[in-house]
């Protein structure tokens, strides 16, 4: 932490012209990324920070905001500011599930039900189920858990007549992949994915235990088997402090 503070003071010039709390933002961050800090660590205090670089508390704060903005960095009430774990990265290639995609990054995966019932497809729904309007789907919603912190709000709406038993399931502690392809023999092909930004409810928010109008990332998936029948439309809100997705993009595919 020492030598670190001190390169800080090195690295930050009032004769440079990029403002003094991104200096500071972008010391802080390299020492982050870089691996000089790890999650956990705890950064100086805002006060200490004023007094090291001879700037405003509110330079220290736009520089801190900054790093709580991106993810590096949480402060908790009282106790100071931290290193944040790295966020989980979602590679958008294959079709995973949550429970195998936790499972990869050495997290124990987990879901809790929140409710489960038959309904009539909303017309969106039953669109992008290829369904008529009004035709029976069964709606799933499942907190999802990463260690048993909480990391999304999931809606999952399947066609009542693509597989009806699962009315009967208990998809608390279980994948719902996991059961279409095991247990009920269908066998998943592709997903088409929309990724926005977006803000919580108030609900998703006490269930995520963040803020209301905190963001969150907003994912829906239709899925559809190798018969070409979708099996899902799911709806899933992401804590966007926890989470990101990646691409890789090809000039020439
Ligand atoms: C992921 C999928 C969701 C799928 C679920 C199955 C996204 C955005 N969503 O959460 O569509 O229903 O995995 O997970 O990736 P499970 O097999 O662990 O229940």
């Amino acid at each position: 932490m020492e030598s670190a503070s001190r390169a800080l003071v090195e690295s930050v010039s009032r004769d440079n012209p990029i403002p003094l709390y991104l200096q500071i933002k972008e010391f802080w961050r390299k020492q982050i990324e870089g691996g000089a800090l790890q999650p956990g660590d705890q950064i100086p205090t805002d006060q200490e920070l004023c007094e090291r670089y001879d700037v405003s508390r509110i330079t220290v704060k736009q520089a801190i905001n900054a790093l709580v903005n991106e993810g590096l960095v949480i402060r908790r009430q009282g106790k100071g500011t931290f290193v944040a774990k790295p966020k989980l990265q979602q590679d958008l290639l294959k079709l995973t599930s949550f429970t195998e995609d936790m499972w990869q990054r050495g997290l124990v995966p987990g879901a809790s039900l929140l409710s489960k019932e038959l309904i009539p497809a909303p017309s969106e729904i039953a669109k992008s189920l290829q369904l008529k309007e009004g035709e029976k789907v069964v709606r799933i919603q499942r907190l999802r858990l990463a260690d048993n912190e909480p990391l999304a709000v999931e809606t999952l709406y399947v066609p009542y007549a693509v597989c009806p038993e699962l009315l009967g399931d208990d998809l608390g502690g279980q994948s719902f992949y996991g059961l279409l392809e095991n247990r009920y023999g269908l066998r998943l092909n592709k997903a088409e994915q929309f990724l926005e930004g977006s803000l919580a409810t108030k609900k998703e928010a006490h269930l995520l235990r963040i803020r209301e109008k905190d963001a969150v990332l907003l994912t829906e998936r239709i899925t559809s088997l190798e018969d070409g029948r979708p099996v899902e439309f799911a709806k899933s809100v992401y804590r966007g402090d926890k989470y990101k997705f990646h691409v890789v993009l090809h000039r020439h595919p």
